[in-house]
């Protein structure tokens, strides 16, 4: 598409990504065989990098994929596997046009396995470093909190000294909260949003993805997050959906993720037209990468061959992202 230079050269920023959903095929065989860690033998789909890819391309569902990506973090052991894998996400998104992330990561994924929260911070924050130095990528850090398992593993896990202290020295910004959301609703995890928001720290969950619209405004009212991750099926209850609109929340929309996962048909079911004529803000985000088939630029393509978008329309949707990051107003202004 002619359009392609266009999309490519508007300053991306992405508010949803799970930095372990950027684990492909080829490090995750690389990292097993480096750290001797075996994959499942009773699996076909773990015979070779291009099988595994192959089997990405038929998820029947959220929970069918996060099987695979629960399996693919145990071969992240140390450090530096952390920072191979941020740093190959952000090469990556960077090569389509990315100005700044804020990453998603699943801490007690890791601690459930023995990997602590200082590795895992500390190799994503050697990646992130390099990424601003030689990508002029920012990029922030945000724990989610696992709705699979009970809402009091979550509270302890939130509490863990070491990512309090994290909490207080900045390095992570804010709380989400993520994993299979159906018959999970958002108001069981009050307890830490009340917690984190006393700690000034950002709030953000997903809901609305397989869950109801009615998991989005329990998310605002009960939670008090300041942002919703997905937010697909809002467009089902207007209603709501002009009550998010009024408050000015920003959905962060991950259109191929939604595909992959069949949470809708294809991209064209996905409610962006609706969304701009509605006045709701989104942007639109890549979710798990490596899992899902594009990264960020690969999202904003295929949006656009869906949509036909105008240049306005692009350029509207970027500055609402950049409005709606966790970064300064310096770096929004260096952004815009
Ligand atoms: C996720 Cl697509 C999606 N939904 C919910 N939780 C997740 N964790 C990683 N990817
Ligand atoms: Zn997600």
């Amino acid at each position: 598409s002619p359009f392609h230079p266009l999309l490519q050269a508007l300053p991306k920023c992405e508010h949803h990504m799970h930095i372990e959903g950027a684990l492909s095929p080829d490090l995750l065989f690389d990292l097993a065989s480096r750290n001797d860690v075996s994959l499942p033998g009773n699996d076909e789909s773990f015979a070779s990098p291009s099988a595994l890819h192959n089997r990405y391309k038929r998820f029947t569902s959220l929970d069918d994929f996060l099987q695979y990506y629960y399996i693919g973090m145990s071969v992240l052991i140390n450090e530096s596997d952390f920072e191979d894998l941020a740093w190959d996400y952000f090469q990556k998104a960077a090569s389509g046009g990315l100005a700044h992330a804020e990453l998603f990561f699943d801490p007690q994924a890791h601690s459930g396995r023995g990997v602590g929260v200082s590795t895992v911070v500390r190799g994503f924050d050697a990646a992130r470093r390099r990424a601003e130095e030689e990508l002029g990528v920012s990029s922030l850090l945000t724990p989610c909190f696992l709705r699979h398992l009970p809402a009091e593993d979550s509270l302890s896990a939130f509490r863990d000294p070491v990512l309090q202290q994290y909490f207080a020295s900045g390095s992570l910004i804010g709380v989400g909260l993520d994993s299979s959301e159906a018959d999970n609703p958002p108001k069981l995890w009050r307890a830490i949003f009340e917690e984190a928001g006393k700690l000034g720290l950002k709030k953000t969950a997903h809901a609305g993805e397989e869950g109801p619209p009615e998991y989005v405004s329990e998310a605002l009212e009960e939670l008090q997050v300041d942002r919703i991750d997905h937010g697909v099926t809002l467009a089902r209850n207007p209603t709501i959906m002009k009550e998010v609109a009024r408050k000015g929340v920003m959905l962060s929309l991950c259109p191929k993720s939604n595909v992959v996962l069949r949470c809708v048909q294809n991209i064209q079911q996905v409610p962006i037209r609706t969304y701009l004529d509605a006045g709701v803000n989104f942007s639109i985000n890549s979710d798990d990468p490596a899992y899902f088939g594009g990264y960020i630029l690969d999202n904003f393509c295929e949006v656009h061959e869906a949509f036909d978008l105008s240049l306005e329309e692009w350029t509207h949707i970027c500055k609402t992202a950049i409005e709606g990051s966790w970064c300064g107003r310096a770096r929004k202004d260096e952004l815009l």
